[in-house]
């Protein structure tokens, strides 16, 4: 009960300067043999709270750049769009999948196999960064 009042100061102290955050659920890299430059990036990001957040960057020791892609379908062709800032709403989630919404991941500093975690950092458009482990898979 102390405990639990003791927190409900501490986040009423706290909560205006509180940082946005972001749940990322089941975030994986597809695999792809060395001679391949890329890798495409997915997970679901959920915003449980009360205001929407925005993805305005990414980067990761593992690849030289990364990118949110959205993949379009135009004239019966599919292609890629960049997203330079991927608004998620108030209590609500989106879905990076394949065919769909991707990271796409330049360059990686070394050969990827299925297991390896890779760390990313997502940049939000309040400033702050949250660290996301991205297991490779096949
Ligand atoms: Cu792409």
């Amino acid at each position: 009960m102390i405990t639990s009042r003791l927190s409900l100061v501490l986040l009423l102290i706290f909560s205006p300067i509180a940082l946005a955050e972001l749940e990322f659920r089941d975030p994986w890299i597809k695999n792809l043999p060395a001679s391949v430059p890329v890798r495409a990036g997915y997970m679901t990001i959920l915003n449980s709270q009360s205001e929407a957040v925005s993805i305005v960057s990414l980067r990761s020791n593992a690849f030289t750049s990364i990118e949110i892609h959205q993949t379009i379908e135009q004239d019966g062709m599919m292609r890629m769009e960049q997203v330079t800032n991927l608004k998620i709403e108030s209590n609500s989630s989106v879905h990076l999948a394949p065919g769909g919404l991707h990271l796409m991941m330049m360059n990686p500093s070394e050969p990827t196999q299925p297991g390896d975690l890779l760390e990313i950092l997502v940049v939000l458009d309040d400033g702050s960064e949250q660290r996301v482990e991205m297991q490779v898979m096949k």
